[in-house]
């Protein structure tokens, strides 16, 4: 039988460079054809051979009610109908910002942006605007988008700044860039004492998906905010991933409550605040807000900002996370999993360290949970693979990179996470 998989992605390769819109979805990292998803419908996603998936990757974390869920389909189905791009202010922009405000209180103000990438490349700026200084912080195996001045690996030491990870980021422009390990308080305490005063942000995802689920210890996490506090440096948290996603509140509503009084200068959001469809944003307080154009002198703009359409899948899919014990049963449905996966490694002998928070989990072919990302990435990758293959021949997606996080959604039922484990069990006994 044909593999249409294969065919589309032949085909998309003489277009697309890599057959792929974003280089994660080619499986390199894993090998093997990526699937083309042909439909997909609460935790499901059928391939192009019409194959079926149970789906822990959700378009990366904005499908936290799952595929199609008919409030939210209603929504945009009566949004689109009104039109879909007036390149103007509409309602439903004001009810967006209004909500995330009321959700996210250490902001009082949010712009409307439309992928995490210019989310976080505005909230950069916009720190550099206001504190009128060049220099970021940033943690090696946290990613922030694809902005030049995050396209940075660390350098040789404190003294000197990042390289480009990227080509065509020129080395002038990623000097200013400080790249440290995640959770290393020693480096972080030199950094501040070496470049303190001339650091307009420290950027962190304050638990790191992009390494698949590293948290900042609390006393790093509190430390950070001491030290930017201290300097006048701003603490920006990206939680495009972990935002309405490891909480209603986000990872901050979580620190809040280990550090008292704790809340970061600024907050990148992206993924569940679209729904699915293309929608961001980055809040702070007014002071730091007002410094944007058309008010003040940082500029940052965008045709399809606050776009009607993507306000109305935002704001259906917010309405629903906040029903009554929705983060309850996701977080249980997702702790089904982690410990229905560190069983079936268990029993196999396989060592596996796991993690999760309300609807995001990690795990590593590794007896315990890496602080950074040197740690992460000892993983035994040809393992990795064929635990991700094995999960893939049985019906499950896993994220196709042992470096990425897993999503549940409010649709993942207890059968389907039994059926997940039920086919853990099979592949760990094949590691
Ligand atoms: P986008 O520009 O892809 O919308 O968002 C960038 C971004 C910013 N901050 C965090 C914490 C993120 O996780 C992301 C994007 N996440 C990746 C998954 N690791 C998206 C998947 C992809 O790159 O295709």
């Amino acid at each position: 039988m044909t593999d249409r998989n294969q065919t589309l992605f032949d085909r998309a390769k003489q277009r697309i460079p890599g057959g792929v819109n974003s280089p994660v979805r080619a499986f390199k990292a894993v090998g093997g054809t990526p699937r083309f998803v042909q439909r997909a419908q609460g935790a499901y996603f059928w391939d192009a051979n019409g194959q079926k998936y149970i789906d822990y990757i959700g378009s990366w974390g904005p499908m936290i009610l799952g595929h199609g869920h008919p409030a939210v389909l209603e929504a945009v189905q009566k949004a689109v109908m009104e039109g879909f791009s007036f390149g103007a202010p509409t309602e439903r922009e004001v009810e967006l910002a209004e909500e995330i405000v009321r959700l996210v209180p250490s902001i009082d103000m949010v712009r409307l942006v439309s992928s995490g990438t210019e989310a976080g490349m505005s909230t950069i700026r916009l720190a550099r605007g206001a504190t009128g200084r060049k220099k970021i912080i940033k943690f090696e195996g946290c990613y922030h988008g694809h902005a030049d001045a995050l396209l940075v690996k660390a350098g040789s030491g404190l003294a000197t700044f990042g390289h480009p990870t990227s080509a065509g980021v020129p080395p002038e422009v990623a000097q200013y860039t400080l790249v440290l390990e995640y959770n290393n308080l020693e480096q972080l305490e030199a950094a501040f004492q070496q470049h303190g005063d001339d650091i307009a942000c420290l950027m962190i995802e304050p638990i790191a998906g992009n390494m698949n689920f590293v948290r900042a210890s609390v006393p790093f996490m509190k430390r950070c905010r001491e030290l930017c506090s201290q300097h006048g440096a701003l603490l920006a948290f990206d939680e495009v991933m972990t935002g309405f996603r490891v909480a209603l509140g986000g990872a901050q509503s979580l620190y809040a409550q280990l550090i008292p009084g704790f809340e970061p200068d600024m907050t990148v959001m992206g993924k569940v605040i679209g729904g699915g469809m293309p929608l961001a944003a980055f809040g702070a307080k007014r002071a730091v807000m007002e410094q944007l154009a058309p008010l003040g002198a940082v500029y940052q703009a965008g045709t399809l900002s606050g776009n009607p359409v993507a306000t109305a899948c935002g704001l259906a899919t917010l309405k629903e996370i906040q029903k009554p014990g929705f983060f309850e049963a996701l977080s249980a449905r997702t702790q089904q999993l982690t410990r229905g996966l560190q069983a079936a490694a268990d029993a196999a002998g396989v060592p596996l360290a796991t993690d999760s928070q309300g609807g995001m989990f990690g795990f590593f072919l590794m007896d315990k949970l890496p602080q950074n990302y040197a740690t992460v990435m000892s993983t035994d990758p040809a393992r990795f693979n064929r635990f991700f293959h094995g999960m893939l021949e049985r019906g499950v997606y896993f994220a196709p990179a042992l470096y990425e996080a897993g999503f549940v959604s409010a649709a993942h039922t207890e059968a389907d996470v039994e059926a997940t484990v039920a086919a853990a069990r099979e592949v760990f006994a094949t590691l």
